[in-house]
């Protein structure tokens, strides 16, 4: 039997896209870029994906059992910039504006109640970090009102302490029964009460 002419032809062709796949399955991958932990923590953490974390979110970026005062400590020094001050033309009385550029006039930056991965970058390459100053009490503070309500009071222990106890320890320092703590309330040495 005469052998078609084109045979080698396409066996060669047929070897040759072989060789072709092969090629490319062997090609190397993409190098892998590795995102630091604290970065997918971070993205994690960010269920709403804004690019920022509030304290709730950040928390879940700390210890599970971690009380919320002490993630707020934490959280504060790295929450310093985000937002800044508007600065008020003393002419216009108006929002300052860079007569150059257009742009808005901004003064210091101010923390925003958000942390972002730049912010948290910029905490993290600090060799001596900052500490908040605030006192236990200020820290659970969380509206800045000057009282403890129950649940801010709640925030001072571990999130798995029962709440009965909370509201059981609450209650023995709330004497005017306002269901507020003020800090001489808060404060108050229980042992020498009864
Ligand atoms: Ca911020
Ligand atoms: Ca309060
Ligand atoms: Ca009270």
């Amino acid at each position: 039997m005469k052998q078609h002419p084109y045979r080698k032809l396409i066996i060669t062709a047929a070897l040759g896209i072989s060789a072709i796949t092969a090629t490319a399955v062997a090609a190397p991958k993409p190098p892998k870029i590795k995102i630091p932990k604290h970065e997918s923590e971070f993205a994690k953490a960010d269920a709403d994906k804004s690019g920022s974390l509030n304290i709730f979110e950040f928390a879940k970026t700390q210890g599970p059992g971690t009380p919320l005062v002490e993630v707020r400590k934490r959280f504060l020094p790295i929450d310093v910039s985000g937002a800044f001050e508007v600065v008020i033309d003393p002419v216009t009385n108006l929002p300052a504006v860079d007569p150059v550029t257009g742009e808005p006039v901004v003064g210091a930056s101010i923390p925003d109640g958000f942390i972002t991965l730049n912010e948290l970058n910029a905490y993290r390459a600090l060799k001596t970090k900052i500490k908040s100053k605030l006192s236990k009490f200020e820290l659970a503070d969380f509206n800045g009102d000057g009282f403890l309500d129950p649940i801010e009071f709640g925030y001072l222990v571990s999130p798995r302490v029962k709440i009965d106890n909370v509201l059981r320890n609450f209650d023995k320092r709330d004497t005017d029964d306002n269901d507020l703590l003020s800090e001489e309330e808060f404060d108050s040495d229980l042992t020498t009460q009864a």
